[in-house]
């Protein structure tokens, strides 16, 4: 497996648009494993796949979530969720990728969980504030961003509750697991 050919597989599962964003996340993630000591090879390969089936159909991502019984509960909650664990799955299937770190990065990188790693950090922060990303409360997660991953990654998390409460939508349970667990992490 070379990047190289991981890089053009990966393009051509999503339309260009997700594919700046993509590469707008990989930048984020080395500069962040850079800035907190993390791991910027692990950091770039997680990113680069981290979104692998956004793009793919809901039908598909359901089927892929029942038959290789994939968390289940899942399927209750925001389809916007579903990407990032088929994406773990189908990196595994598609392309060999082994490397548990990566993949959980990958499955978590919408959702968080508790106790997450730095590389879980890392990516699900990048794809928070990579440069293409704008939404209201973006220029104050890139600020904390500067000095702290947990404070960034908190109102990141912070953003997307208050926009899931005010649609009406479910909680993920590991998000509010998350957001607990960093705050337990500050000092
Ligand atoms: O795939 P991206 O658009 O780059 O970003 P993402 O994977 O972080 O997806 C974010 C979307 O997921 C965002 O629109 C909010 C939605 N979502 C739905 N339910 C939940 C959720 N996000 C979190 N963290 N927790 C949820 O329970
Ligand atoms: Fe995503
Ligand atoms: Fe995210
Ligand atoms: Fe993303």
């Amino acid at each position: 497996m070379n990047l190289e050919s991981l890089r053009e597989a990966t393009r051509k599962q999503m339309p260009d648009k997700r594919w700046k964003h993509t590469l707008g996340v990989v930048e984020t993630a080395i500069k962040l494993a850079k800035r907190f000591d993390g791991d910027p090879v692990k950091s770039e390969l997680a990113a680069l796949l981290h979104d692998y089936s956004k793009a793919w159909a809901i039908d598909r991502m359901e089927a892929i979530i029942r038959e290789q019984r994939l968390s289940m509960d899942l399927l209750v909650y925001d389809k916007e969720l579903w990407h990032a664990h088929v994406g773990a799955w189908a990196v595994q299937d598609e392309h060999g990728i082994t490397d548990e770190e990566v993949l959980d990065a990958i499955r978590y990188h919408t959702s968080g969980r508790e106790n997450m790693t730095k590389l879980d950090k890392i990516v699900c922060l990048a794809d928070y504030i990579e440069p293409g990303r704008d939404y209201p409360g973006v220029s104050k997660i890139r600020e904390l961003a500067k000095h702290s991953v947990e404070e960034a990654l908190i109102a990141a998390f912070d953003s997307t509750i208050e926009v899931l409460i005010e649609r009406g939508k479910r909680i993920f349970p590991l998000t509010v697991l998350a957001r607990n667990d960093l705050i337990g992490q500050l000092k």
